[in-house]
């Protein structure tokens, strides 16, 4: 199977381009490395040194015996985008290739112009290029749960059944994004809807939560195939960065009254999670919506699970409540229904005390490295 991965130098692009290399497929990513650029730009750098997708693929073959393609480029350059494709012509495209970064996106008006730019054309030529080249091809999507927000009743997988009148009708989960970043995915999401509506694309929108984790399978003691491991309050999540926190001695960050609830993920299981969505496509004219996450925590019960690996580890950890510089919830209810990736398969990793403890671990042999003026910044929603 030919899977093509967009975005693939990113935190989830390369351990999926290798993870789905181990298991078969013929793999080709591209990137533009606008994260790394904006990595640099806003000096939050990655916990250690990622070698590029060249060096990196090169790395990948002396350990598997299996080559990853790499393209270099800009997709929301058109010509680009329609090169690649009817260069390796995918069997499923995995989209990856978007301004990651809800705090990035809340920064200033330029900032927040290249986010609305970037995900909202690449989205556009990955749809315009299927359906011109390849219009069999299965489009995995990496939405975010934060579509949906908070809202006050249970969130459905994609979509609500509503009852109005007598009369039935399905319709998309209602939304209501946190950041502009976040709202960028629901827009792709109302793209890709009306392009499955009107040209019988094949698509799978995996709405998933903040991601934690460096190890997975295929980079596992190998630092020159681990993936970006940032910490900064820009590109870092929330558990990775409570873990670089703790080592550093610095405060864990909770911001407000630490009551949001977020569905987490192991990196592990974003790549299985892909993974089978990829090996049981949607059927031509589908949308299906999957909620990609396994467990949820609030952000006061991770601090509280970081500094109880501290104690264990003999590392003293500090919690501090910050004035929130995010516009959100700070208590509300949350129960977001995640079965359909478990009936397609999915085994999940939780986060359990060992699994803290590792990753504390492993982040210790980089202390050094840690620079502590990138982890607040304190970008304002309501600048
Ligand atoms: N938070 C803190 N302190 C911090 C950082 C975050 O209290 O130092 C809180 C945030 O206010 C938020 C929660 O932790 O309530 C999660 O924040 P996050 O920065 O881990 O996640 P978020 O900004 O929502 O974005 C991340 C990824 C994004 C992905 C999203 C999934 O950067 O690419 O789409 O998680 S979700 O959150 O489900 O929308």
């Amino acid at each position: 199977m030919k899977t093509l991965i967009l975005g693939g130098d990113g935190y989830l692009g390369w351990p999926t381009a290798m993870h789905l290399s181990a298991h078969g497929h013929e793999v080709m990513v591209v990137d533009n490395y606008l994260r790394r650029n904006l990595s640099r730009e806003t000096d939050s750098d990655p916990l250690f040194d990622v070698p590029n997708l060249h060096c990196r693929s090169e790395s990948w073959l002396q350990k598997s015996g299996n080559n990853i393609e790499v393209r270099i480029g800009d997709l929301t350059d058109w010509e680009f985008s329609k090169d690649v494709f009817n260069e390796f012509k995918p069997d499923a495209v995995v989209h990856y290739a978007e301004q990651p970064s809800a705090p990035y996106s809340m920064k200033n008006r330029n900032t927040a112009d290249l986010t609305l730019k970037n995900n909202l054309f690449v989205t556009f030529n990955i749809i315009q290029a299927v359906h011109e080249i390849v219009p069999d091809c299965h489009i995995v999507k990496l939405g975010t749960m934060g579509e949906y927000g908070t809202p006050n009743i249970d969130i459905e997988e994609g979509w609500l059944h509503v009852e109005h009148k007598g009369r039935k009708q399905k319709f998309l989960y209602p939304r209501a994004a946190g950041s502009l970043y976040h709202t960028t995915k629901v827009l792709d999401t109302d793209l890709l809807w009306f392009y499955v509506r009107t040209w019988g694309l094949r698509v799978t929108d995996l709405m998933q939560g903040p991601v934690y984790g460096l190890e997975t399978y295929e980079n596992v003691g190998e630092e020159a195939l681990l993936s970006f491991f940032n910490y900064d309050e820009y590109f870092g999540t929330v558990i990775n960065r409570f873990m670089v926190q703790a080592i550093a001695g610095y405060p864990l960050t909770v911001y407000g009254k630490g009551g949001q609830i977020r569905g987490y993920l192991n990196i592990k299981d974003t790549l299985q999670c892909v993974k089978l969505s990829i090996e049981k496509p949607a059927e031509a004219g589908e949308m299906r919506v999957f909620n990609q996450f396994v467990e949820t925590f609030s952000v006061n019960e991770i601090a509280s699970l970081v500094k109880k690996s501290g104690e264990r580890l003999g590392i003293d950890v500090e919690v501090q409540n910050l004035p929130n510089p995010r516009i959100e919830m700070e208590e509300h209810y949350y129960n977001p229904i995640h079965s359909a990736l478990e009936n397609l398969g999915l085994k999940p990793h939780l986060l359990t005390e060992e699994v803290v403890d590792n990753m504390m671990k492993l982040i210790l042999t980089y202390k050094d490295r840690i620079k502590t003026n990138c982890i607040f910044r304190g970008v304002k929603w309501d600048r």
